[in-house]
């Protein structure tokens, strides 16, 4: 595999600009998995903003104890610590808020993406990023909130797709996308940044903010799409996302099923 441009701490400094994302950032060439080492910090007592990054991971998770292919040196494997106080019910809403950041990082360097729900983030139609929202809860209460977002950046094609099999049709890299290598410290920057915005915003105003912006950059709602989870799957149409982020699938007989973290396929 072809490494670029190392990450650095300085680098990434160099492009911050936010007010508790990233006060403290560590770096490592290699963990299991970003979240998994936040997590062990946050147990230690980091602060909220502390953001973990890492050139590789050797376990990168995804949902559902699913894999996250994870080379070294080219990708964005991040991970930031939120203590926010809310009940467990809202954290959905936090990975919207790291594909927001992430859409809004990608978009700085050219390609408009797509939000595929819950956590997807998609350039022409294929996955460049996904998120993943961890929290650890005492009764009722969110203990912290880890949020780990995966991008591909400059990962060859075809390393992508001999790693992911048939899922690699389904997936792309932003170098392949822009045809051109590109800065993994300014974008990890670019990230951090955006997510402090969205995540002070969500602080301030809440949700509906954060759900609405959403939205507009959501490919689901409307479309015709199979739902496949632990129980039989159905087919419907998605009709959007409630004020807890979860979908909204409205079966052939206008019955609403709401999906929490179920599989989703577009049909048309
Ligand atoms: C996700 O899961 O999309 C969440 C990925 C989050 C990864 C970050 S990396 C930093 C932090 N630390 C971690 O340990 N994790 C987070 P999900 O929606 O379940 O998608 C996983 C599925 O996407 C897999 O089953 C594969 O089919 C596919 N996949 C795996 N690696 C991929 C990649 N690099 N690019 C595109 N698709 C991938």
């Amino acid at each position: 595999m072809i490494a670029t441009e190392p990450l650095s701490v300085e680098g990434i400094r160099r492009g911050l600009q936010t007010s508790t994302v990233g006060r403290q950032l560590y770096l490592f060439g290699e963990v299991q998995s970003t979240n998994a080492a936040l997590r062990n910090l946050a147990r230690e007592g980091a602060v909220e903003g502390t953001a973990v990054l890492a050139e590789s991971q050797r376990a990168g998770r995804g949902r559902l104890g699913r894999e996250w292919f994870s080379p070294s040196g080219v990708n964005l494997y991040a991970s930031v610590l939120f203590r926010p106080h809310f009940a467990p019910r809202q954290a959905p809403c936090f990975s919207f808020i790291a594909s927001l950041a992430a859409a809004d990082a990608v978009k700085e360097l050219g390609p408009s993406p797509a939000i595929k729900w819950p956590n997807d983030l998609l350039v022409d139609r294929k996955k460049v990023a996904g998120s993943l929202v961890e929290c650890a809860t005492r009764g009722n209460e969110i203990e912290c909130l880890i949020l780990g977002i995966g991008v591909n950046v400059n990962v060859p094609l075809p390393v992508l797709r001999a790693a992911l099999g048939p899922a690699g049709a389904n997936a792309t890299s932003l170098a392949a996308v822009l045809g051109r290598e590109v800065d993994r410290n300014a974008l990890a920057a670019s990230y951090l940044t955006h997510l402090d915005a969205w995540a002070r915003r969500h602080k301030a105003d809440g949700p509906e903010p954060i759900l609405a912006a959403w939205r507009e950059r959501d490919i689901l709602t409307g479309r015709r799409v199979a739902v496949r989870g632990e129980g039989k799957g159905f087919e419907g149409r998605a009709v959007g996302v409630d004020g807890d982020g979860h979908l909204l699938v409205e079966d052939p007989r206008g019955q609403r099923h709401v999906v929490l973290t179920e599989e989703i396929r577009i049909l048309e």
